[in-house]
């Protein structure tokens, strides 16, 4: 068994956890925030038998688009070390960030 962790843009999460959930998959969806950004994302965790693997990051990649969005990167001025302003650049969020774990043991009780 595997544990897919996938990270998606709010705007993706809805749709994916419906898409996942009519293809058979059971997920479980964790609000999060993006260290670089400090934007909201989803975390959804999604634990699928081996041979469900490709078919589930398959859903995953239709789903999750890719954007452009603006954040603040720090920058600093002048001398002193605490002097910093920020200016804006263009990053490339998503699709999806996704890491897939082996599962020791599932368990239900
Ligand atoms: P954030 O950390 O808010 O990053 C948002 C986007 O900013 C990233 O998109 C990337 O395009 C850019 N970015 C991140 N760190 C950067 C840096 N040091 N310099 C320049 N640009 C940077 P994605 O790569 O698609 O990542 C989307 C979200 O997935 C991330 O939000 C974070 O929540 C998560 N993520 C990505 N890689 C990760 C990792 N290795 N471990 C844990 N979470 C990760």
């Amino acid at each position: 068994m595997k544990l897919i962790i996938a990270i998606v843009q709010d705007e993706d999460a809805n749709r994916l956890i419906s898409e996942l959930m009519n293809g058979g998959f059971r997920v479980t969806k964790l609000a999060s925030t993006g260290g670089f950004l400090r934007a909201g994302n989803t975390t959804l965790l999604i634990g699928v038998e081996d041979a469900q693997l490709d078919a589930c990051l398959k859903v995953v990649e239709k789903v999750s688009h890719s954007r452009r969005q603006l954040a603040a990167a720090p920058s600093p001025v002048g001398g002193g070390a605490s002097s910093f302003t920020s200016f804006p650049i263009e990053v490339t969020v998503g699709g999806a960030t996704v890491f897939v774990l082996s599962v020791e043991q599932f368990i239900k009780i």
